[in-house]
Parts: structure tokens; sequence; C-alpha cells
């Protein structure tokens, strides 16, 4: 059966989000942009709501909103209020699926727990996923940073990259090789702590878009990471890794939808205020025929994301859903962002209008989470097979 009735927990869930990016991100927006500062504030208020960590289970201090469809509804709203500050936000629980997916029960309540505990200051503590390094990107086995078994645990070396919440994180889950001989099988997952001696924050990015959040490298200098932080047994990591981005996908993506919306919604309404030749601009076909091919793209992309993240909540395997949605979410974002900037002619391209910005947003959403191109390596080969 196919249904697209949302449950009582999934429409409120969703006006929840909505009313926030409404009132707590939008208005803000534009001056985190600018700025190019960390959304402390805002991250607060939605620390608050439970909007940071509702997808952990209760008994770790999470809202216990298991649902991956639900998170899709949460995400495309709080996108649609400001894909930086939404980055930043999603960056806690991209931190914390390794450990939600691959953790020991001692894992799950030390860390997931802590993650819905605030700082002593108030504010959030953050989680981040340290997968990338310099060169390895999308060749996320050939990562470098090792990790040497000593008496009691692992030493870790090396330098993660372009890192969400990287360096002002207090929860990191790491992925480092014992082995590199051994490819995908020599490399383990680690929780390592902000705290941890070792952890050396690193240069901060200045980005194209998603300027709220704060990307940064994060260097592991002789860092030692007790035995009972690593996440499974020793070679796991990179399916962890696999796994992770088979949940996130579908998120990210709904993000993708959110920041296509915005997008849109502008751009719509704009045509309908915005007169030329005697009348408003959406009375041409011309305009009319970009609004609807942007209507259906953003409604094609939202379902790819449903579907990824309702196969999760069936308990089945989603790799090739997964990628479908987030290829897809990634490249109707920038056509759409760019077709509506479009409608709104040299109006869109002043700093002063939002459209510049959601279309700096939309470009990052086909590279991160795995490029385009990866996500399609990924789909032909389920079609064609390996090798
Ligand atoms: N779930 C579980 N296991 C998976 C998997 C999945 N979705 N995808 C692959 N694997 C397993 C394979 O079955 C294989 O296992 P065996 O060694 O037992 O056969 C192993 O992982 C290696 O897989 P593969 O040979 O496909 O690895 P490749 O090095 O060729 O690369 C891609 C796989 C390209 C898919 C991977 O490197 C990737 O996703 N890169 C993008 C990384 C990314 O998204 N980075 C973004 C930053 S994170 S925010």
């Amino acid at each position: 059966m196919i249904g697209f009735d949302l449950t009582e927990e999934q429409q409120r869930m969703k006006e929840m989000a909505h009313e926030f990016a409404e009132k707590e991100m939008r208005a803000v927006a534009p001056e985190y942009d600018e700025k190019e500062e960390f959304p402390w504030p805002v991250m607060k208020k939605a620390f608050d709501v439970g909007l940071l960590t509702y997808a952990l289970p209760e008994e770790y201090g999470g809202a216990g909103v298991m649902s991956h469809v639900t998170d899709c509804l949460v995400q495309e709203e709080l996108f649609w209020g400001c894909a930086g500050i939404a980055t930043s936000m999603g960056g806690i629980m991209l931190g914390a699926l390794p450990v939600l997916l691959a953790g020991n029960d001692a894992q799950k309540k030390k860390y997931l727990t802590s993650l819905t505990e605030p700082k002593k200051d108030g504010m959030p503590k953050l989680g981040a996923f340290c997968l990338t390094e310099p060169d390895a990107g999308s060749d996320a086995a050939a990562i470098k940073t090792s990790a040497k078994k000593v008496d009691g645990g692992y030493i870790l070396n090396g330098t993660k990259h372009f890192i969400t919440n990287g360096g002002i994180a207090d929860v990191y889950t790491v992925f480092a090789t014992h082995d590199p001989s051994q490819g995908v099988d020599g490399i383990d997952g680690f929780i390592v702590e902000g705290g941890y001696k070792g952890v050396i924050p690193g240069k901060k990015e200045k980005k194209m878009g998603i300027r709220a959040s704060h990307t940064a490298q994060v260097h592991f200098e002789d860092c030692f990471v007790p035995d009972e932080n690593r996440l499974g047994g020793e070679g796991d990591g990179f399916g962890i890794v696999m796994q992770t981005l088979d949940h996130s996908r579908p998120i990210v993506a709904s993000g993708a939808v959110g920041v296509a919306r915005a997008a849109f919604e502008f751009a719509l309404a704009y045509s309908q205020e915005r007169k030329q030749f005697g009348r408003p601009i959406s009375k041409q076909q011309a305009i009319q025929f970009m609004l609807a091919d942007m209507a259906t793209e953003i409604d094609a992309a939202r379902l790819l994301c449903w579907r990824a993240a309702w196969l999760l909540d069936q308990e089945e395997g989603n790799t090739v859903q997964s990628s479908m949605a987030k290829v897809f979410g990634g490249d109707i974002a920038m056509k759409v962002a760019t077709d509506a900037l479009q409608i709104v002619g040299g109006m869109g391209y002043m700093r002063d209008y939002p459209m510049e910005k959601f279309m700096r947003d939309a470009k990052i959403m086909q590279i991160y989470e795995g490029t385009a191109q990866i996500q399609r390596i990924v789909i032909a080969r389920f079609m064609i097979g390996f090798g």
C-alpha cells in the first residue's frame, strides 16, 4: 500500500519545524550568512525546543522520533529556513549516527545521552562526522589518518578536512586506518571526545554558501582513544561509514528540497507582483513553464526522499534509492535556484534579496554527503554491477 497521509506526530513535527524556521531562522539568516558566524543563539533555541536530537531514542534523552520519513519532513522545513543554520544543526545528528547505528549499549548511553544534555553555559553540545581528508574526498576508502594499536587503545594521527562543526564539536566520530594495505578492511571507527589531548582545531574555511555553518579542519596529533571507544570490531569502519551515508543522504536530499522550495516560493510570489509589458510576468508562458517545471521537480525530489527514508523505516536496504534521492535533490535544487533567480532577474542578483543566497546554498547540495557523480556511480553499480 502507498499512502501520503502524515501521522499526527509527523504533522506536529513538520509544523513545529516550519514555525521555528520561519520565526527563528529566516529572520537572522542574512546576518549570519553575511558575518559567516556560527549561530549559537539559534542553536540554543533549537536545542530548547528539541529540534537538534529529536531523532535519538528517549532512553538517551532524545524525543524518540525514530521515523526517517519524519526526519525528512523536519529537515525540509529547516533548510527552507536557512541551509547554513540547518547544516550546523544537522552536523550533530550526522556525528551521532555512527554511534546510533554501530555503537554498543555503553557507548550509546554515554555519548548519545551527552549530546542531549546542555553544556555548562546552556548551549547545546555539538557532534561532528570526520571522514573526509585533504586527499580522500569522493574516494573515502583512501583515508590516511592512522590508528595505531597500543596498550589499552589507539593513537590517532592525521587531518580531517571540510568537517561540519570541526574544531568546535564535543563528540567526533572519526574514521582511520590501522593498515592502509588492507584497504577498506583496515578502516576503523572511533568516538573521540573534543576534549581529548591531541584533538587540534584547524583552519576554518570561507565558503561560497551555507556560511552560517562552521566548516574546518581537525588535526589528530598523537591522540589516544581508549579501546572502549572503537565502534564495532576492527575493520568495521568502512561499513559503518556506508551505512551512515545511506541514512543521511535522504535527509540531506530533503534539505535540498527545502532550499529549492524556498527559491521557488520567492520566484512565484515575485512573478505575480512584477509587471512588465502591462501585466504580471507570471502571465507570460515562458515564466509559467519555468514555474511548472520547478514545482514538478520539487515534488519528484521530495517523493524520492520519502521513498528512501520509508525503506529505512521498514528496515530494508535503501542504498540505491538513497543515492537517487541525493543526486536528484541536489541537481534540482541547483536548477530551481538558478531558474528562480532568472525569474527575479536583476533584483535576484542583488544581495538585498535572498535569491543569490539560495543559489549559493543550493550548490553544496551537489557536493556534500557524496557528490552528484558519486551518487551516479552508486546507482550505476547497482544496475550494471561492480568492477
Ligand atoms: N552499505 C554497506 N556496505 C557497503 C555499502 C553500503 N551502502 N557500499 C559499499 N559497501 C561495502 C562493499 O560491499 C564492500 O564490501 P566488501 O569489501 O566486503 O566487498 C566495501 O564496502 C567497499 O565497497 P566499494 O568497493 O564499493 O568501495 P569503493 O572504494 O569503490 O567506494 C564509494 C565506494 C564510492 C561508494 C564510497 O567511497 C563513497 O560513498 N564515497 C563518497 C564519500 C562521501 O559521500 N563523502 C562525503 C563526506 S561525508 S559528509
